[in-house]
């Protein structure tokens, strides 16, 4: 069976993490293998990507039996050729993707789905900085995405002391856009994919350009970025009917061009 799973829905691409017996923990076999499921996605007919795990978990992050497996990748392989390229591919993606934290999401496990545009996480799921547990740092993004997205203060403490963070409170700090209770998670996160699909794409991937940008930015250096993208935007067929469906009172039919 394969250690990461793509189903081709219409226009979401679902790609779900596969080791549920090892918590979807990441091998180098699976780091790669998701690696060239998110090329593969880059085909324009995709328009969202759904992420999400198998089983309980999401993800328990780096497995801990390849980092000590004399035949394993090593230490300096697993950032570099695992998870950076990873973390770059899905920022660098010309559409949104959707983290659908359906459990525990560990290490380097939380900090993938805290790089996706939108995170959202069952009741039961929880997120866990469990590197200083073990001697490490926080790595896959998490010192860039974390403080920005809860405060210096709370990244430091929830770095530091590795405790773990339950959906709900996630979503209070604002680390996680939404809870979804247990029962519909499936249904009710795949909906807000089918819906970001069916949105203007190229649109979409503009202002997720622009949230790159601004971590770096200055207010003058954005506004002109704005400008640029706007001009782009406008061009779209997308923005077209967008418009002319307004005008006429009728629902848009967006094609992502
Ligand atoms: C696992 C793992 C795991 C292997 C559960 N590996 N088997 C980057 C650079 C280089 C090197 C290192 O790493 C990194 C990035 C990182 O991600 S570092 C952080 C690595 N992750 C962790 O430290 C988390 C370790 N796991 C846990 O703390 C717990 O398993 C959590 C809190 C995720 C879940 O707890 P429980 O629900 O109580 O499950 P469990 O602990 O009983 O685990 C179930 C099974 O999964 C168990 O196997 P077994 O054969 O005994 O049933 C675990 O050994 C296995 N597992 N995480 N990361």
């Amino acid at each position: 069976m394969s250690s990461v799973i793509l189903e081709i829905k219409g226009p979401v691409a679902v790609i779900t993490l596969n080791r549920p017996e090892k918590l979807n923990a990441f091998n180098r076999e699976m780091a790669l293998l998701l690696q060239s499921i998110l090329e593969e996605c880059k085909n324009e007919s995709i328009r969202c990507i759904y992420l999400t795990g198998m089983g309980k978990a999401f993800s328990a992050g780096q497995d801990l039996a390849e980092v000590t497996d004399p035949d394993g990748p090593g230490m300096a392989k697993i950032l570099s050729e695992h998870y950076n390229p990873l973390i770059t591919l899905i920022r660098s993606l010309e559409k949104p993707v959707v983290a659908a934290v359906n459990g525990v999401a560990a290490g380097a496990g939380a900090n993938l789905a805290l790089c996706c545009d939108l995170v959202v996480a069952a009741a039961s799921a929880s997120f866990i900085q469990a590197f200083s547990k073990i001697g490490l740092v926080p790595d896959s993004g998490g010192t860039f995405f974390l403080p920005r997205l809860i405060g210096f203060q709370k990244a430091s403490a929830l770095m530091m002391l590795g405790e773990k963070v339950n959906a709900d409170e996630a979503a209070q700090m604002g680390m996680i856009y939404k809870v979804i209770d247990d029962k519909n998670f499936a249904e009710a996160s795949m909906a807000i994919a089918e819906y970001l699909a069916s949105m203007p794409t190229q649109g979409l991937s503009y202002t997720k350009q622009l949230l790159n940008d601004t971590f770096d930015s200055s207010l003058s250096k954005q506004l002109k970025k704005e400008d640029m993208y706007q001009q782009k935007a406008a061009l779209t067929a997308d923005f077209k009917e967008g418009v002319e469906a307004f005008t006429n009172r009728r629902a848009p039919v967006f094609t992502g061009r």
